[in-house]
């Protein structure tokens, strides 16, 4: 009897293992995770988390890197007294609200990199920016035709708990602050997605390859930030979309990278 019940638990377990396998299980390897693609994007490994500081710190370290932020002097800051973007002068990745304000935490995704230095950082990853169809791709946990609002969802908060970073209250003037955080949040504070993706709304737009439509000289970014405020840009929402240029860097807007699967990795 002992040896049937083992053997019908062993059959139960690799029926749930199967079953599991053709569930969308997410799959991850080394912090990036596999999106599948569909009959116009092709299959790619996409980081869990956007860029952090840690991680881009130790880029600074090995190749010693100047962002175009360091050698401009300045870079944008937006002012949460006034409501207004000025360019700060001292701002950088490090310390991404001027010098006299506080570092940024290690664990909190990098900012105040332009497209130019993101690109620059994939390299030295041996990956790459996604397009702005890949991310928005990501958005929709790899299906095509996913019509949710929001990556998790239909809302934006369940309960007393928000699901991302974003603003609360009035933009530009009065932001209540409910999920917790005025500026960036650490990655992965708000939870996953179900391609296991964190901060893929909210917390920091990033940076996308391709060039706007609509502004053919500006670049794409997808993701939304701490100051998208729903009633106004909304930016965090599925599908969200902005543009800036290439050498521009701003206190919210980071960057996560892409692989291709055919590449040889790990
Ligand atoms: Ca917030």
């Amino acid at each position: 009897m002992y040896n049937l019940n083992f053997k019908n638990g062993f059959i139960m377990a690799l029926l749930i293992g199967s079953f599991s396998s053709c569930n969308n299980t997410p799959i991850e390897k080394n912090g990036m995770v596999l999106v599948k693609g569909n009959t116009e994007i092709k299959d790619f490994w996409m980081d869990v988390s956007p860029v952090t500081v840690a991680q881009f710190s130790e880029f600074i370290e090995k190749t010693h890197f100047k962002t175009q932020a360091e050698k401009f002097g300045d870079a944008g800051v937006f002012d949460f007294e006034t409501g207004i973007w000025n360019l700060v002068e001292g701002a950088t990745w490090e310390y991404p609200f001027g010098k006299n304000k506080p570092k940024a935490a290690s664990n909190h995704p990098v900012t105040q990199v332009s497209w130019n230095d993101a690109i620059a950082y994939c390299k030295w990853a041996k990956k790459r920016l996604p397009t702005s169809q890949e991310f928005l791709l990501a958005q929709k946990n790899g299906n095509e035709k996913e019509k949710n609002t929001y990556t998790w969802g239909e809302n934006y908060k369940e309960g007393n708990h928000y699901k991302a970073n974003f603003w609360q209250g009035n933009f530009p003037l009065k932001n209540t602050v409910e999920d917790g955080f005025l500026t960036t949040s650490p990655v992965g504070y708000f939870g996953k997605n179900k391609l296991n993706l964190v901060d893929i709304e909210g917390n920091v737009w990033q940076w996308c390859s391709d060039n706007s439509i609509e502004k053919p000289n500006e670049k794409n970014q997808r993701g939304g930030s701490f100051l998208c405020d729903p009633l106004v840009c909304h930016g965090f929402k599925t599908g969200g979309i902005s543009t800036c240029t290439t050498e521009t860097s701003l206190c919210h807007t980071g960057f996560r990278c892409v692989r291709n699967t055919n590449e040889k990795l790990f």
